[in-house]
């Protein structure tokens, strides 16, 4: 059976695709439907509005946005849902992603994105932070968290002579 979508991935061009789509493979990873759509904020605001409008009734739960250069899509996703949105800075101009991440972290009191690292580490994070959200109504993606959670602590190589207590 193939997972409702819960999380929509927006990116502002073709160009942001390969970063972002890694986003999308982590949520696979928790079983979490996703979409992801083409769409900027400068060059086709309309859209924008109208998939921001759109998305409770389409069951989306989280907004992801990556986009670089003077990036405005996280910010105005945000200004047009109450669903929480994640911004993803991407480095697309000589400035290598700062512009990006300054133009989504500074939101205005009222109006939060919540920002992750520039590139393809913030794009895997955007997913882990979907997952969270959805987590707390899903109980199955919540144990999905805490088996990722595991394996990751599972990781850990003790010096010879360490006994961990
Ligand atoms: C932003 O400008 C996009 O999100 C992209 O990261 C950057 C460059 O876009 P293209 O010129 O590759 O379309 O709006």
């Amino acid at each position: 059976m193939t997972a409702a979508v819960r999380v929509g991935i927006v990116v502002g061009s073709e160009s942001d695709l390969p970063v972002m789509n890694t986003c999308g493979e982590v949520l696979d990873g928790y079983g979490i439907g996703w979409e992801i759509g083409v769409m900027s904020a400068h060059r086709a605001g309309d859209v924008v509005r109208a998939y921001a409008l759109a998305a409770p009734e389409r069951g989306l739960r989280v907004l992801i946005a990556g986009a670089g250069a003077a990036a405005h899509l996280p910010g105005v996703l945000a200004s047009l849902t109450t669903l929480p949105v994640i911004g993803v800075p991407l480095a697309a101009t000589p400035l290598a992603g700062f512009d990006s991440l300054l133009s989504i972290v500074q939101m205005p009191p009222g109006i939060p994105v919540a920002t992750v690292a520039v590139g393809p580490m913030g794009a895997r994070n955007a997913g882990h932070l979907a997952a969270e959200i959805i987590g707390l109504f899903d109980d199955d993606v919540a144990a999905r968290i805490k088996e990722e959670r595991a394996r990751m602590r599972s990781k850990v190589q003790l010096p010879e002579g360490f006994t961990f207590k």
